[in-house]
């Protein structure tokens, strides 16, 4: 899965899509260097981040999902509100990603009444203040729990399992302590007998393991997500695609060898 920020606050993490004609454009490439998924957020989730209207989500994303979606590409619709998820499913989105877990009053209609597939986040607290002083007793016990009543909230509003992928949230109300003990123990996640999303790309737990800034994190990055994959994770979310594709071309090729084929 590849990062599509139409935000302007996303610059230092590689927003270079201010508008939607360089979305579209950045959008392509990572299809190009091998993204399955584009993942088209107008609304940054980052700790701090000061959220925008409905009107102006929309009008960020909306014309980037038709572009992508009208060449037949698949579109995930990385947003909170239960208005853009519909119309962005309207729009040509197959899949909704909600760091809520579609908590937001609305959104789980939103979703049941259509075919799109969700992406169930944990997060504690909210984006503002989430990294200010998060706390568990068991990081992974928490956030499986979460996970899996969120899974049982949907199946009951019409949300089939076949729809559903969960995520453990890394970085949304964790140290990174919790993160590494997410990482760690994401097979516990996977017990849940979902496909699992891990988007570690160009987040602070890795400026902490590694002491670089944003955009020299490439390399931690694919060592963390190789990790997650080696544990269960089944989409990777990321920004540098050429690099990550790379290094699955090297880990599936392993994998055939071990089939035996
Ligand atoms: C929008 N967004 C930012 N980070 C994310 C992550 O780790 N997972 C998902 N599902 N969405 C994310």
């Amino acid at each position: 899965m590849g990062v599509v920020n139409v935000t302007p606050d996303s610059f230092s993490d590689g927003g270079f899509c201010l508008d939607a004609r360089s979305a579209i454009d950045h959008a392509l490439k990572l299809h190009a260097a091998g993204a399955d998924i584009l993942d088209v957020g107008g609304e940054s989730t980052r700790p701090g981040a000061q959220p925008v209207t409905l009107e102006e989500e929309q009008h960020r994303v909306l014309p980037v999902v038709e572009a992508l979606a009208g060449r037949g590409l698949v579109v995930s619709i990385d947003t909170q509100k239960p208005a853009v998820m519909q119309a962005a499913i309207g729009a040509g989105a197959a899949m909704v990603n909600d760091v809520l877990a579609l908590r937001a009053p609305g959104a789980l209609e939103a979703v049941a009444g259509t075919d799109a597939a969700v992406c169930l986040m944990h997060m504690q607290g909210e984006p503002r203040s989430m990294q200010q002083a998060p706390v568990y007793a068991d990081v992974v016990r928490e956030v499986r729990d979460f996970l899996q009543e969120r899974v049982a909230v949907c199946e009951l509003a019409g949300i089939g399992r076949a729809r559903i992928v969960v995520d453990p949230g890394f970085g949304f109300g964790k140290a990174l302590a919790h993160n590494l003990a997410l990482l760690a123990g994401l097979g516990r996640i996977a017990g849940l007998g979902l496909p699992v999303l891990a988007g570690m790309s160009r987040k602070s737990m890795l400026g902490a393991l590694t002491g670089r800034d944003v955009q020299q994190r490439e390399f931690a990055g694919v060592a963390a997500h190789l990790a997650a994959l080696a544990r269960g994770a089944r989409i990777l979310r990321v920004h540098d695609v050429s690099a990550m594709r790379d290094a699955l071309a090297v880990w599936n090729a392993l994998e055939d060898v071990r089939d035996g084929t």
